[in-house]
């Protein structure tokens, strides 16, 4: 993937801009943001998993999808060309996107998509953030390949709050289906049932060594006896919340969802999708091989699951049963040693086929893009697995796949690094269900939800439904009327037992819409997220776009406006962008609303997204200019009215 750098933005200032600023451009340093260019190509690709070959669409005929890299400070523009026979968007998951909406990419919420043969330029800028985010697809569930990470460095000279790592590694969690996902998609949209589960859940696109057809491509971490690797850990699966667990280390949590975190001890990490979570791990094991796995937390009863176990191998450089050379004469394909170490410090990891043959791991290629290539180098590796070249790793230990207090316990630990000052007095607040709803429909091929329904989501009984001529934020600023209403109830339009296991029948049925919330920009604003027992309970991953917010406190049961006031966390409250709902419980979360336009929050689930777990919310402009949703940009893909 081509990736230039062009003139620093600092530059470009001082040319258009008048004196005032001339003399600011002095007081800065030169490099201190630049304007990053990606190409990315959306395209069919031929891979090979499972023992079959299929066709998946992905960016630059990489899987996982390129690495964006860039400093906080940065200006950055994506150019998107769709060369697929699928409608395309795609997000910058985590991103703030102040004013510029227009970037954020959910079909028909930010933009209409990008049609094949169409393109469009992303353009934002990295405005006070730092850390592992991610990009992915939203558009249908296009996002299942058409996905990677985006790591944002703190600006140059400025320092991680922790020892710097000797090296980095992007550990990103999806899941893989037989089919092409889109058609698992229709076939449910079509039948009403819940869409299929997957097959295989992947670590940096490979299932490992326990599913068949695979041990030979599994996924490799380079590491030297005594240096820490910053591992960068992001759920880009579909539909499955994962536990991550490593052999024989503890791993040391620093952050999640890019905002660093009050650092702690972990043998697992919980990440619900669209979650990322960083983790140092030195490596002061007994030089050796030692799984990453991770499977699934299926927090819901009775509700299948992909129940694969998805493995990487955490390799020591010369270890004990570590291949050193790159002997490579067909059978046991060897790591080359040199390559591992080279260049340890500082950019991403890089795993890239050296193709005859044998297979090398060369060390990070330093600055720039796209230097994760995946496991797509080593495809045509058909010799011995390297991973198996020694005797075999250690497993870990992963909780049961019910495991809510292990899931419980992990997510309560994370906190702010220091004390932060939670917004306040709250002057919005919203109370809504997120759960599950079945429509009830006539019997038939068209009604093979549970019990001849239509499998549904909903908050405040709403099923969200998204426009299909126009986006929401097109409709609210050129003031396009019959797009949506603004009108989403603040609460449930019934109180019941949220959480019973016995929700009378009468309360499953959701109601079809397109409601916005309204807020008033600068408005303190509060979100209680309460999950149902209507056909399931479930934790529910809540994703709001364009806001990071504190998470003050989470409970089981039905949340209690003034038994649970006295459980708010106000110190050092987490700062996130995906908050896992739990299972038969709720989550409260507090932000200020200073960016306006119209932003989706949803459930980060598909299975539940597309059913209809979701909402936006329709921040308005301030007084000021400033405060403004900017001016679409000319490219914005036509929609067709
Ligand atoms: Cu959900």
């Amino acid at each position: 993937m081509a990736t230039t750098t062009r003139g620093p933005v600092t530059m470009r200032l001082c040319f258009f801009s008048a004196a005032a600023l001339f003399l600011l451009c002095f007081l800065l340093p030169a490099a201190v943001a630049e304007e990053r260019f990606y190409e990315f190509v959306v395209q069919e690709t031929l891979v090979k998993r499972l023992c079959n070959t299929q066709k998946i669409i992905t960016v630059n005929g990489q899987f996982p999808g390129p690495t964006i890299e860039v400093y906080d400070g940065d200006t950055v523009a994506i150019r998107a060309v769709n060369m697929a026979r699928y409608n395309v968007t795609l997000h910058w998951h985590g991103l703030r996107q102040l004013r510029n909406g227009w970037a954020d990419g959910p079909e028909f919420v930010t933009q209409c998509p990008i049609r094949p043969g169409g393109s469009y330029t992303y353009r934002f800028a990295i405005q006070g953030q730092e850390g592992t985010l991610w990009w992915h697809a939203h558009s249908s569930w296009l996002r299942a390949t058409v996905h990677g990470a985006l790591l944002i460095r703190p600006r140059p000279g400025v320092p991680y709050p922790f020892p710097k790592p000797h090296s980095e590694f992007p550990v990103i969690l999806a899941e893989w289906w037989r089919r092409d996902p889109i058609a698992v998609l229709r076939q449910s949209m079509i039948t009403g049932a819940p869409p299929n589960v997957s097959d295989a859940i992947l670590i940096n696109g490979q299932p490992g060594d326990f599913l068949e057809c695979s041990a030979q491509e599994t996924s490799i971490i380079p590491v030297a006896a005594g240096e820490t690797t910053l591992l960068r850990i992001i759920n880009a699966a579909m539909n499955t919340e994962l536990f991550v667990s490593l052999a024989g280390h503890k791993m040391t949590v620093v952050a999640a969802d890019a905002m660093y975190t009050k650092p702690f001890e972990t043998t697992v990490v919980l990440l619900g999708p669209g979650q990322t979570t960083d983790v140092l791990v030195t490596a002061h094991a007994a030089p050796g091989r030692y799984y990453l796995a991770a499977r699934a937390y299926a927090s819901a009863q009775g509700v299948p699951f992909d129940n694969t176990t998805a493995t990487a191998i955490f390799q020591y450089k010369g270890g004990a049963g570590c291949p050193t050379t790159a002997a490579g004469a067909g059978a046991a394909g060897a790591v080359a040693g040199a390559g591992v170490g080279a260049g340890a410090a500082g950019g991403a990891g890089a795993v890239a086929g050296a193709g005859a043959g044998a297979s090398t791991f060369n060390g990070p290629t330093g600055a720039g893009a796209n230097t994760f290539n995946g496991p797509l180098g080593r495809s045509k590796y058909s010799g011995g697995n390297p991973g198996r070249a020694g005797p075999a790793p250690m497993l870990p230990y992963l909780p049961a796949y019910n495991d809510t207090n292990t899931a419980t316990a992990f997510s309560n630990s994370i906190r702010s690094p220091a004390p932060v000052k939670v917004p306040g007095p709250v002057t919005q607040e919203v109370f809504t269900t997120v759960g599950f709803g079945l429509f009830n429909c006539r019997p038939g091929p068209f009604c093979q939800g549970p019990n001849n329904t239509r499998f549904g989501a909903s908050m405040n009984n709403v099923s969200f439904q998204l426009p299909n001529t126009v986006s929401l934020l097109q409709a609210h600023y050129h003031h396009i009327p019959g797009v949506f209403t603004d009108d989403f109830p603040p609460m449930p339009p019934v109180f019941f037992d949220f959480t019973s296991q016995n929700v009378p029948r009468a309360l499953w049925q959701p109601v079809k819409g397109t409601k916005l919330y309204r807020v008033k920009y600068g408005a303190v604003v509060q979100i209680v997220f309460q999950d149902t027992g209507i056909f399931a309970a479930e934790e529910h991953p809540m994703h709001i776009h364009g806001y990071h917010f504190y998470v003050l406190a989470t409970g089981f049961g039905n949340y209690d406006p003034v038994r649970d006031a006295h459980k708010f966390n106000l110190v050092d409250p987490p700062s996130r962008n995906t908050i896992g709902v739990p299972v038969g419980g709720w989550a409260v979360v507090r932000f200020v609303a200073d960016n306006p336009g119209v932003w989706l929050v949803h459930c980060h689930i598909d299975a539940h997204l597309t059913g209809g777990l979701g909402m936006a919310l329709l921040v308005e402009d301030g007084e000021a200019e400033l405060e403004a949703t900017m001016a679409p940009p000319l490219d914005l893909p036509l929609c067709v009215l």
